[in-house]
């Protein structure tokens, strides 16, 4: 079985547009077959030896890729994609494999979500498994915010780092103020949810403003594999 269906990616596109917009849509996508494999792998993965989140609607299993043989595979093409579009040899770190479904309509859970994983450049492969839509929790990007231009701002106004973090090993970007994202998804012209089909492929630059909505309905399988800067 052909856990993918590789299209030929015009790269140097989806370099541009990472660069332009901070992510890319793949034509490569994951076989529907492969897709439900992997959610039965998440599935009937013990609970007890996966991390458990959201008052127990977000299950997530690190180190996927050494666990499951298309998992294993997504990593190998992840590989391939990362090596190519950035032209630097990437060797995936870890992949994650995650379910998400309706959490509590508590405002703790569904507040505070919007954050950069790093103020550098930092590249994930994303592989949506199901069908994601306004209400089940698509991740979520504002455009444009990778870029070094719109950092410097929040930089210097101490958005992205306060006085408080120095010292310690938390920054405030790791969770925005609301109100102050509000404002930049408006001057953005809007964040971008993901709305698509199940097996898409989308690398994204966490250094952007993004998040995962909260899951409200439905649910929600993903892949993402993480590299270390390059
Ligand atoms: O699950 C998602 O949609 C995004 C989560 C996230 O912020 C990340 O993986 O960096
Ligand atoms: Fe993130």
């Amino acid at each position: 079985m052909q856990p993918f269906n590789q299209a030929t990616e015009d790269f140097p596109a989806v370099r541009a547009r990472v660069k332009r917009q901070g992510f890319a849509i793949l034509q490569s996508r994951a076989t529907p077959e492969a897709c439900e494999h992997i959610k039965a792998f998440i599935d009937t993965y013990p609970a007890k030896d996966a991390e458990i989140n959201y008052g127990g609607t977000e299950k997530r299993i690190w180190g996927s890729h050494t666990m499951d043989p298309i998992v294993e595979a997504f990593g190998e093409l992840s590989d391939q994609v990362m090596s190519t579009v950035f032209k630097a040899q990437a060797k995936v770190k870890t992949v994650l494999s995650y379910s998400n479904y309706p959490i509590p309509a508590e405002d703790r859970l569904i507040t505070g979500r919007w954050h950069l994983d790093s103020l550098r450049h930092q590249y994930k492969l994303f592989c949506f498994l199901t069908r994601t839509e306004e209400q089940t929790g698509p991740l979520e990007v504002v455009p444009g915010t990778h870029r070094t231009a719109f950092k410097l701002w929040p930089l210097a106004s101490g958005q992205y780092i306060s006085r408080a973090d120095l010292g310690t090993d938390k920054r405030r970007y790791q969770k925005l103020d609301e109100q102050w994202v509000d404002a930049q998804c408006h001057k953005a012209g809007g964040s971008v949810p993901f709305l698509c089909e199940a097996g898409t492929l989308i690398l994204v630059d966490t250094s952007a403003i993004h998040r995962a909505r909260p899951c409200l309905k439905g649910h929600r399988y993903a892949l993402c594999a993480y590299y270390d800067h390059f």
